[in-house]
């Protein structure tokens, strides 16, 4: 009777134990967008229905505005089990893999229901990869769609020649190759500083980046060229998901679905906003010449060329799967 007493109050203790490891586990998300972008406030908000569901055993801190770690570097921290989970800019990685470039091509996906058909091409293609470098997808939400800042108006690609270019990905690299401008990589954390010290006059982006940046200080003319929508996604490191338990992991995949949703119509809805506080603040906003038109056009086709002679076999796949 006392054994059993005794190994009752062990198990008890030894699930007390249990359940009080599990409240600590504790997961860092870095992200490289200021914390009042739509894609950090859907972070928080993923955090946040995470902790609730779990009843706080599952804790995500986000880290936004690259506080932990620079853009470039936050899919090498959660391959490596330095952060947790993480948010990343796929376009960020297409030297490393075409496919993950397949959303910064201009005009292949220019509108939110043609970028969501890629997305749904690319998914597959994506959980693979990334399943072999220990790391699953969790959610992705697109930027609203791409055009071009500029200090002096401009009627074709031509007057971009020689004009300071912000790159951050290497297809807005290499858009600035195309038309003549002058690319250097500057990432969104650093954009600000990178304008006001006059290293940058240029750059393609959304309305959402440009008001997070306050470029209206700097540079007056916008573009609405709609070139492309870049998809944020947010990664998970395979070991630490693993290690929690059945019911924490359901609560991350639920909250990751729910981010899904609320980010692609946050992204809509600030799309329109952010033009209009653009425009409040003293910028033009510009409906592109048919010329400026016509030359995007032409450097979106050299680089879907471009893209399909490297990617190979892979690149076929998945235009085959988006154009179906
Ligand atoms: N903003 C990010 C990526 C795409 C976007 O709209 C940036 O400019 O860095």
């Amino acid at each position: 009777m006392k054994r059993r007493l005794f190994s009752a109050t062990l198990l008890a203790s030894a699930m007390a134990l249990g359940t009080a490891a599990q409240a600590q586990t504790k997961w860092d998300l870095p992200a490289a967008y200021p914390a009042t972008n739509f894609h950090s406030q859907n972070l928080v908000e993923f955090a946040n229905d995470v902790d609730k569901a779990t009843g706080g055993k599952l804790k995500i801190t986000v880290h936004s505005n690259a506080a932990l770690f620079k853009a470039p570097e936050i899919k090498r921290a959660v391959q490596g089990g330095q952060a947790q989970i993480g948010e990343i800019l796929l376009v960020n990685y297409q030297n490393e893999w075409q496919m993950f470039g397949a959303d910064g091509l201009p005009f292949l996906a220019d509108s939110y229901d043609t970028s969501m058909k890629l997305y749904q091409a690319q998914k597959p293609l994506l959980e693979k990869k990334l399943a072999e470098q220990g790391m699953s997808l969790l959610y992705a939400v697109a930027w609203p769609p791409q055009g071009i800042y500029v200090k002096k108006p401009i009627a074709s690609a031509a007057d971009l020649k020689g004009v300071k270019w912000r790159a951050y990905s290497p297809a807005t690299a290499r858009i600035a190759e195309l038309v003549g401008a002058q690319p250097v990589t500057v990432q969104a954390a650093e954009l600000s500083q990178a304008m006001a010290t006059g290293v940058v006059e240029s750059y393609m982006s959304s309305g959402s980046t440009g008001f997070d940046t306050k470029t209206y200080e700097h540079i007056k003319n916008y573009y609405d060229t709609q070139a492309w929508l870049p998809k944020n996604a947010v990664i998970v490191n395979k070991k630490a998901f693993d290690a929690l338990d059945k019911p924490t992991q359901d609560a991350v995949l639920k909250a990751a679905a729910d981010a899904e949703v609320r980010g692609w119509n946050a992204s809509k809805k600030v799309n329109v906003e952010s033009l209009d506080k653009l425009k409040a603040n003293g910028m033009t906003i510009h409906t592109p010449s048919a010329q400026l038109k016509a030359d995007m056009q032409k450097v979106g086709e050299t680089m879907l060329k471009e893209w399909l002679d490297k990617a190979g076999p892979e690149g076929q796949a998945l235009m085959g799967a988006y154009r179906k």
